[in-house]
């Protein structure tokens, strides 16, 4: 290791400038060690082990197979009949009417997220939750300091997941390797109960041969921008220069330049700052008109601001979300001078984003409002008692943090359904 590292030095002297820095970045970013842990199944999972009736069965929880909900999360049993998360119900119905159709249970699946991420801590406290049943994991000193694990991050991977299974019975995959990117991406390649490692000197041949949808930060959308561009594989994208890339997508354009490197030099966050603050409802009925709209956001913002007051902050961006009757989804923001505080800021900018959508020409089954780029509001704060600022400043220390994070999380994983 030491000497391809220092053969690769030594080649920095005769490349071009270019080169140089995808070539240190490379040094750099493989001597970090990156986890990436995923729950197979992760609600259904949970169902089935708490219900012995369920296992081995195609098992969907979600919405009831007559109503208008969605998967939330199916069974591998499930999935061989081609039904997925976010698919409505009705058409799972159709596709395995056989499946057993379960509601949510939030509160066992947060407990069993809560416990999971507490087995990560005891590996590093380097842990940045992504969701309820994922996280990344920097464990580049434990494994160099710990001698049991002799440097190998995979140990230490394969030693959570024989420890979520002992005391949780639920599996999990993992993916390691150098960056988040590549972790993620890993994680994913031996589902379920699977592990897998990309090497440094790996990656590049890996992700030239796979679709662009396969990588993280590549959505629907994306993907049909570069299908049309001709690019469907890492090959493609990778003939792209940065400079076209960016011409193209903007500043995520740098991004892709960098990912289909195996280049990625985000660090594992532990410190999650809670990055937006929501609120949404589905109706019973579609909204067929924009005044009907207008009516439901007054009440969905009524909502937020008591979200935001209770969390103390001022806001920057409000996004307005939309789901139309076939389950398309669109958002649009806005960031208005003087941000966003009280219930009016907001109010009087709904009429103008809904005109932005095809709201009223299209009816509507969801809406949602939400605000980012939070900052305390520091004029409450100031006028605040003793007491009240003692309650509302957040403890620092990392447990209560770490719950924050999954239980933001959990609040956004509600809005899944
Ligand atoms: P995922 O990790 O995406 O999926 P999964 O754990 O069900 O299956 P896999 O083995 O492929 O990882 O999501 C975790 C949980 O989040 C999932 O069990 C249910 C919930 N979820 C939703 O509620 N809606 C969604 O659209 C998705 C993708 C997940
Ligand atoms: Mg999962
Ligand atoms: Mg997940």
């Amino acid at each position: 290791m030491q000497s391809d590292e220092q053969s690769l030095q030594g080649e920095l002297i005769v490349k071009d400038r270019a080169s140089v820095t995808v070539e240190r970045s490379y040094t750099i970013e493989s001597k970090r060690k990156i986890i990436h842990i995923d729950m197979d199944a992760f609600f259904a999972s949970v169902e089935q082990r708490d219900n012995l009736q369920y296992r081995g069965k195609p098992l969907i929880v979600g919405g009831q197979p007559h109503s208008r909900g969605v998967v939330a999360a199916c069974s591998y049993e499930a999935r061989e009949f081609g039904i997925h998360s976010a698919m409505p119900s009705s058409q799972a119905y159709r596709q395995c009417p056989q499946a057993i159709f379960v509601p949510p249970r939030f509160n066992a699946y947060r407990d069993a997220s809560h416990l999971i991420q507490a087995i990560f801590r005891r590996y590093t406290d380097k842990v940045e939750p992504l969701s309820l049943d994922e996280a990344y994991l920097d464990v580049t000193d434990r494994a160099r300091t710990d001698q049991r694990f002799g440097g190998s991050a995979q140990r230490i991977a394969n030693e959570i997941r024989q420890a979520i299974f002992d005391e949780l019975n639920l599996t999990a995959s993992a993916g390691v390797s150098y960056n988040k990117f590549l972790a993620k991406l890993a994680s994913d390649r031996n589902k379920p109960n699977g592990i897998c490692v990309i090497k440094p000197g790996e990656a590049e041949v890996l992700l030239a041969r796979l679709p662009v949808r396969k990588f993280h930060g590549v959505g629907q959308a994306t993907e049909r921008k570069m299908n049309k561009l001709g690019i469907t594989t890492g090959q493609d994208l990778k003939n792209w220069s940065q400079l076209a890339l960016v011409d193209a997508f903007g500043k995520q354009g740098l991004y892709y330049f960098n990912i289909v490197r195996g280049i990625d030099h985000r660090p594992v966050n532990n410190n999650r700052e809670r990055k937006s603050i929501g609120a949404e409802r589905t109706f019973q009925n579609d909204l067929q008109n924009t005044h009907e709209m207008l009516a439901a956001l007054e009440l969905i913002c009524e909502t937020l601001i008591e979200r935001m007051k209770a969390k103390n902050t001022f806001a920057k961006t409000l996004t307005l979300k939309l789901r139309y009757a076939n389950f398309e989804v669109v958002t649009r923001s806005i960031s208005p001078d003087g941000g966003l505080s009280d219930k009016q800021s907001i109010t009087r900018l709904l009429p103008g984003l809904l005109t932005k959508t095809e709201a009223g020409d299209r009816a509507v089954r969801l809406l949602g409002l939400s605000v980012a780029h939070l900052q305390p509001d520091v004029s409450k704060t100031a006028t605040m008692d003793a007491d009240n600022a003692s309650s509302a400043t957040p403890s620092h220390s990392d447990a209560s943090i770490d719950i924050q994070a999954v239980d933001d999380l959990y609040t956004s994983q509600l809005k899944l359904l």
